[in-house]
């Protein structure tokens, strides 16, 4: 299958702010050495390296009314929108390097403010082993990488959910979830309120990878833009050691794969985060390395004669 894919800009994020693990801040770095950059450029994408949003440093402190880091987090997180707005007025499409999970309320505001300017309808694939649906009242840690998509979908504290300027930023119907394992106590109730549309580990061991994917990339049409918020941790942790919130029991090396290509066979990606890499954690880059493998996916790659 020929694909065409629009020029390429990606962008790195290098904090943890909104984590409980120090070290996803060099992830930005650790996919750069692994060749992202280099694996698409071969594959014939047009792609540019804009180098790093800036941003606060980690004061490393515990949390405040239910959030470690708020300020620092909305610094990061404005830098992420503006960075990703510049790139898609630019007609180019924005891959995130983060940085932990909370970044995705930046991007996924800036995409959703263009899907709303060009009149375009929007899916979010949430690739994870959680739901990040928590709030200030019910989050287990205060990590605001636990809350991104309760933010976008308006539930959260003014400064995140306004970031995009309008509130909500997406609805939950326009979300669909893969990989889930992990969803604290009350997340599950609040999830369930909002009708969060969800592929966890469960279904995908009774239905298999292949169904489950159909069904998650069922309805998009030519003018949907697709995107993909990848967290490294859905994968199996045997295989991507390198996160800060391992959970068993994720998607194996061929699954994901699967995820990719379908993504890339359904021709309608045009935004992309890769979050939660943590060298920090990590075997020799292994993590970092398996991402770009997949990516490659993402953007085409494929076995036999399909490329
Ligand atoms: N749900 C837990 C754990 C977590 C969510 N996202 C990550 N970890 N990466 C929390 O802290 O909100
Ligand atoms: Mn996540
Ligand atoms: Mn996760």
């Amino acid at each position: 299958m020929d694909q065409r894919y629009p020029p390429v800009s990606m962008f790195g994020v290098p904090t943890d702010v909104g984590a409980g693990t120090r070290g996803a801040s060099m992830g930005p770095e650790a996919l750069r050495v692994a060749g992202l950059g280099e694996a698409l450029r071969a594959r014939g994408v047009d792609i540019a390296d804009a180098g790093d949003v800036p941003g606060p440093k980690n004061p490393w402190l515990g949390p405040v009314d239910g959030y470690r880091h708020l300020d620092q987090v909305v610094a990061w997180n404005q830098g992420v929108f503006e960075t990703t707005q510049a790139i898609l007025r630019d007609g180019r499409m924005p891959v995130m390097l983060g940085g932990d999970h909370c970044l995705a309320i930046g991007s996924i505001a800036a995409v959703a403010a263009h899907c709303r300017r060009e009149g375009r309808s929007l899916r979010v694939l949430w690739l994870d082993a959680h739901t990040d649906f928590n709030t200030s009242t019910i989050t287990p840690s205060g990590n605001v990488h636990g809350m991104p998509v309760a933010c976008l979908c308006g539930i959260g504290p003014d400064a995140l959910t306004r970031i995009g300027g309008h509130v909500p930023a997406i609805v939950p119907s326009q979300v669909r979830q893969l990989g889930i394992r992990s969803v604290d106590q009350d997340e599950k109730r609040l999830v369930k309120e909002h009708r969060l549309d969800i592929y966890d580990m469960r279904y995908i061991d009774e239905v298999g990878m292949k169904r489950a994917m159909e069904q998650a990339l069922q309805g998009l049409d030519r003018d949907t833009h697709l995107h993909v918020s990848f967290d490294v941790d859905i994968l199996d942790p045997t295989i991507a050691p390198g996160t800060g919130t391992p959970i068993p029991g994720g998607v194996n090396y061929r699954e994901a794969q699967l995820i990719m290509e379908m993504i890339a066979d359904s021709g309608r990606l045009r935004s992309l985060d890769i979050v939660e890499v943590n060298p920090a954690l990590d075997n020799r880059n292994a993590t970092a390395e398996l991402a770009v493998d997949l990516v490659e996916s993402l953007f085409g790659k494929s076995t036999l004669m399909r490329d």
